[in-house]
């Protein structure tokens, strides 16, 4: 909160189920086929972002950024994405991507360090992974007025985390995408921390959501551990933006559990007291109470699950740790459509640097001893 006496309020907050997973707002029409998918990609992406974790403490993977706590508003988000609609995300992102369609093997080898991991299959309307934060929401933006300018169907569903909201970036996706009134919906996962920085140190407003008003479309204020609230009010932003009414900003409170990346520990910047508050709010577990009290969760269900969980993920790890390393120039070949001077000066001084190691390193054997 800031310094000064200015307190509009925000939106109000929308939770469908509370945390011990209660019905507390309107119960959605929503297919049981539907809810347990829900169901099957939060548990299979909390399995799978264990797994990723247990690689990197290995060795056996690069840095990775767990989404544990996220799986609502990851899931709830992209299940309420429509077949023509697109996909512009951020990097903290496997829940969404595994629902999307993009192999959990496609997953591990770009943490595993292979960019090919990156590619996105035929027939998925996807942008790349961004790790430049914030960039990807005027891409969105862009992506958007392309389907209005060509009367195409779908809208875009953008992500990015609070810490994104203090970007230029931000702003001037949101400006465009309200004086254009084109068919984006701007989702932020709001897990309260951008490494170490805490959200008050992001905004001196009370939500993300009421920055909205300032662009001159709604702001929905929704609580992003609950996959139902997430799911409504998503499938409510990207109907109306595919109806030509403009943009939507959604703001999705919850909270990382985990660490930002495998490279930092969150201990040294926040409580235990603070972490175990949020565990209390677990997307999983409420949700999981909700399917047990209808009757759709039993615990033959949920080993069923587990073993179809537990075979996608060694099959993931066997493949992407199978895949024929890439060339040297791979790596340089897809910025432009015609390489430029100095990056083909750059590849050659990699390309010969790595020939003279691999010389150096034959000298070594043949001396046979330690250099
Ligand atoms: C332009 C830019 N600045 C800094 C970084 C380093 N960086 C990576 S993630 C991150 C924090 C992002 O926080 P947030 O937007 O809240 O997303 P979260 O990591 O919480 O998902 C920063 C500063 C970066 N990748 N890009
Ligand atoms: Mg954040």
């Amino acid at each position: 909160m800031g310094v000064g006496t200015y307190e509009p309020e925000g939106p109000e907050f929308i939770q469908i189920l509370d945390k011990d997973g209660e019905l507390v707002g309107d119960e959605p029409d929503i297919h049981e086929d539907t809810l347990k998918e829900m169901y099957w990609w939060m548990f299979y992406a909390r399995k799978a972002d264990e797994k990723a974790l247990k690689l990197q403490r290995q060795g056996r993977m690069g840095t990775f950024a767990p989404i544990e706590g996220q799986e609502a508003a990851q899931i709830g988000a992209s299940m309420a994405i429509g077949d023509k609609d697109w996909f512009v995300p951020a990097f903290r992102e496997l829940g969404s991507y595994l629902q999307r369609g993009i192999g959990l093997e496609k997953n591990y080898q770009y943490f595993m360090g292979d960019v090919r991991g990156n590619e996105i299959p035929e027939g998925v309307n996807n942008l790349p992974i961004a790790v430049p934060v914030s960039t990807q929401v005027p891409h969105a933006v862009g992506l958007a007025w392309g389907i209005k300018i060509k009367g195409d169907e779908g809208a875009v569903l953008t992500v990015f985390g609070d810490g994104a909201t203090s970007e230029g970036d931000f702003h001037e996706g949101l400006n465009f995408g309200g004086t254009l009134g084109v068919p984006v919906v701007f989702f932020c996962q709001n897990n309260q921390w951008a490494i170490s920085v805490p959200l008050e140190k992001q905004t001196g407003a009370e939500t993300i959501a009421q920055k909205a008003n300032a662009y001159g479309f709604p702001g929905i204020y929704v609580d992003g551990n609950d996959v139902l609230a997430v799911y409504q009010a998503t499938k409510s932003a990207l109907d109306r933006a595919r109806e030509g009414k403009g943009p939507t900003l959604i703001e999705a409170l919850t909270y990382r559990l985990s660490m930002h990346t495998t490279a930092d520990d969150p201990t040294r910047y926040r409580t235990q007291e603070e972490l175990d508050s949020w565990k209390d709010k677990d997307p999983l577990k409420r949700f999981r109470k909700y399917l047990e009290d209808k009757g759709i969760w039993t615990e033959g269900w949920q080993e069923e699950l587990e073993k179809k969980a537990q075979k996608k993920i060694d099959e993931a790890v066997q493949a992407a740790e199978n895949i024929e390393e890439h060339s040297v120039e791979e790596m340089f070949e897809h910025m432009f459509n015609e390489m430029p001077k100095d990056l083909k000066e750059q590849m050659e001084y990699l390309k010969r640097s790595l020939e003279e190691k691999e010389i150096e390193e034959e000298e070594v054997e043949i001396k046979g001893g330690f250099p």
